[in-house]
């Protein structure tokens, strides 16, 4: 039997065993063992061991309200009792859902009225394919198939989800991307923007869009889906000249425009959406993570009205949909995590106290001498480690630096991501600024660490 109190050593020899982890190098992770992560309260974790870890990455950008509610755990719990599961095929429904529903259109931008339910943000992203080639067929435009999107972009693991995604290393395994999908350049200013201002750089990008529309025919063109800033791509806040120009060509061209809020949805940037913080009307919007604080599986996306009125007067039967679809008690915990988020406010918060004091604590790191650039939005930050602050000459190989720091900092009671040799933080969205300070102070630690071990002055 295993359980808790079983020894470190024999959980990762199990582990070892019989688990195959996601996005992980199976053999570097059996020569050490993983880390066995036991209990978490508030923004702390717990190891095996009994240390204890500030988690800055909210688990995967996604436990927004924080670890140990035990609201949530008492609504899974009714809810399970009442009815812990039923299907919502064939037409059906149930109150979990129908509650979420109704919070999902007041919380979202205006113009998105109703949620189509997945389990997680990939299957959101399937659904997004399959809802944005429907829609152009019921508008008698079937050649409308090529969705756009963009470098560092991460829209999921799922065949689709992974075309998507904007990472080379992603679609050599598995003969990705599916046909129809295309990429064009991220905006991504620090590495790319030569000379060129922020602002002018973030028109010159966008224009990207428009030039590769002109390219494959706007009669083939049916959507652009990106990030309002892309989170596993490394954190990169478009500039502010981007989004507004962004917008302009999908309306011109007349294409959807899909923005994914995976991880920028329900509080993240300090807004509720990433949408309410560049000020975008998205067509369809996926979401996951931060809609159940990671406490269950669900995700869902959101349909603007034009494409459900579509699917609704004139789709027939929509052939697409889940088992868990709308699972209750899924529905439930999100639910009463929306609640939660609004009840204390902690989306204002952030906006107002936390997030203008993360920005200004993390902006102090860029005087360390690793740090390129710090930048932030909200609850997102990163620090771009390079070899040469001034002319931007990063490190090689690639990726090894960003490790180093990441280890440093777990071994120093912190988690940070790594994203090639960008460290990544986005904590829970409860974080005090107290604890903000602890972040800041092991990451400056563990940035000299870093530096004494590259041999950096
Ligand atoms: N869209 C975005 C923007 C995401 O960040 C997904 C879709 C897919 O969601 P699911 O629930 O299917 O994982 C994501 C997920 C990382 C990391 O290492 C990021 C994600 C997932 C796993 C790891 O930063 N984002």
């Amino acid at each position: 039997m295993m359980n808790d109190k079983m020894t470190t050593v024999a959980l990762q020899a199990y582990d070892r065993r019989h688990h195959l982890q996601p996005f992980t190098d199976y053999r570097q992770l059996h020569a050490k063992g993983a880390r066995i992560i036991t209990r978490a309260e508030g923004v702390y974790l717990w190891d095996s061991n009994g240390t204890r870890i500030l988690d800055g990455m909210a688990g995967l950008w996604c436990v927004n309200v924080g670890y140990g509610r035990q609201e949530l755990a008492d609504v899974a719990r009714r809810q399970m009792l009442d009815l812990p599961y039923y299907n919502s095929f064939f037409q059906t429904s149930h109150p979990p859902a129908i509650e979420l529903s109704r919070l999902l259109a007041e919380v979202t931008p205006a113009g998105l009225n109703h949620v189509f339910y997945t389990n997680s943000g990939s299957e959101a992203n399937d659904t997004v394919v399959r809802m944005v080639r429907r829609y152009w067929d019921l508008q008698d435009k079937p050649t409308k198939k090529i969705i756009i999107s963009r470098e560092h972009g991460y829209h999921g693991s799922t065949v689709a989800g992974a075309s998507l995604c904007g990472m080379p290393h992603i679609h050599k395994q598995g003969d990705l991307p599916i046909p129809n999908i295309v990429h064009i350049e991220a905006p991504y200013w620090y590495f790319s923007g030569a000379d060129l201002s922020p602002a002018e750089f973030g028109i010159k990008v966008a224009k990207a869009l428009e030039i590769k529309i002109n390219e494959l025919g706007v009669d083939r063109v049916a959507a652009f889906i990106a990030e309002p800033i892309q989170g596993a791509g490394g954190v990169i806040i478009p500039p502010d000249t981007y989004w507004p120009e962004i917008q302009r060509i999908c309306k011109q061209y007349d294409i959807l425009l899909v923005v994914d809020e995976v991880i920028c949805g329900f509080g993240r940037t300090g807004k509720w959406f990433g949408s309410d913080y560049f000020g975008l009307k998205p067509d369809l919007m996926p979401i996951a993570k931060g809609l159940s604080s990671g406490y269950v599986p669900i995700g869902g996306v959101m349909v603007g009205d034009r494409v459900a009125d579509a699917l609704i007067d004139k789709g027939g039967e929509f052939q697409h949909g889940f088992t868990y679809s709308g699972h209750p008690t899924a529905c439930a915990v999100a639910a009463a995590n929306i609640k939660i988020l609004r009840d204390e406010k902690i989306v204002e918060n952030v906006e107002r106290e936390t997030g203008p004091y993360l920005r200004k604590r993390w902006s102090e790191l860029a005087d360390h001498p690793l740090v390129g650039e710090a930048r932030s939005a909200g609850f997102l930050g990163a620090l771009e480690l390079v070899k040469n602050k001034e002319n931007k000459q990063t490190f090689q190989p690639e990726g090894k630096t960003g490790v180093l720091c990441r280890e440093f900092c777990f071994d120093n009671g912190l988690v940070m991501r790594a994203v090639r040799d960008a460290m990544i933080v986005s904590p829970p969205l409860i974080i005090t600024k107290s604890q903000i300070d602890e972040l800041i102070s092991i990451a400056r630690k563990c940035l000299d660490m870093t530096a004494a071990q590259l041999g950096v002055a």
